[in-house]
């Protein structure tokens, strides 16, 4: 899938960048990856109040002028999805979040694209309206969030992860924009199973917490 960006392993992890804001979702995808998977990436800050994301340097970079971004030696990949894939494909210990089977990986990128259409149209599109002042339609917002998180209570009653008994970058990719759509004025009590799939999610060794958009 990949195929044109795949790297051999000449590159040391510790060229890897991560063009990043903490209050990202997007970017919380990848770095809670690095952070299970124990790959050194240095987190390089974007200012998006400033508008460092629109600046030519880092429309280079990505041409949607969004984070995050990866460096790879001298190669950029823009995206949360495409970079959560590439890391799996390129670092072992990140493959472990990639199952193996046909079956098992098109489920994982059933859920990247729920990752990439309802939940940013929902529980994310919430909070971006709510915390951050987006012209958006708050209120369609907040109601395509509780229609996925319908869904996602169904499916998380019968299993431990979205795809199977051990988390995926399904999981990761659904974590962020879920576990803090309270900001966004989308409450979390109607659905037990989701919050303990956030749970179980937070106790795994490594994992790393989103910073609270009221947080300093
Ligand atoms: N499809 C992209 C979406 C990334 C995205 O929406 N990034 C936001 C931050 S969470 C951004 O850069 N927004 C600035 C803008 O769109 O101008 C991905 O998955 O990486």
């Amino acid at each position: 899938m990949l195929g044109g960006l795949r790297f051999s392993l000449m590159h040391e992890p510790s060229s890897l960048r991560l063009y990043r804001h903490p209050l990202s979702g997007h970017c919380h995808r990848v770095e809670v990856l690095l952070a299970l998977a124990n790959v050194p990436c240095e987190l390089v800050p974007v200012d998006l109040a400033a508008g460092a994301h629109k600046q030519p340097a880092f429309l280079e970079k990505n041409g949607f002028g969004q984070i995050p971004v990866l460096v790879h030696g001298a190669s950029a990949l823009p995206d949360s999805n495409a970079i959560l894939l590439y890391l799996a494909e390129t670092f072992p210990a990140a493959g472990a979040y990639l199952p193996r089977s046909a079956k098992e990986r098109a489920a994982v990128q059933r859920w990247l694209s729920v990752a990439a259409g309802q939940l940013a149209q929902g529980p994310a599109a919430a909070r971006l309206a709510r915390v951050f002042g987006r012209q958006l339609d708050h209120a369609q917002a907040v109601a395509n969030a509780h229609a996925l998180f319908a869904v996602f209570e169904n499916e998380l009653g019968g299993r431990e992860f979205f795809v199977g008994a051990a988390p995926t970058l399904a999981d990761l990719a659904l974590y962020a924009y879920t576990a803090h759509a309270p900001e966004g004025g989308v409450s979390l009590d109607a659905y037990p199973h989701v919050r303990a799939w956030l749970a179980r999610l937070e106790a795994l060794p490594g994992f790393v917490r989103m910073q609270s958009a009221g947080a300093s």
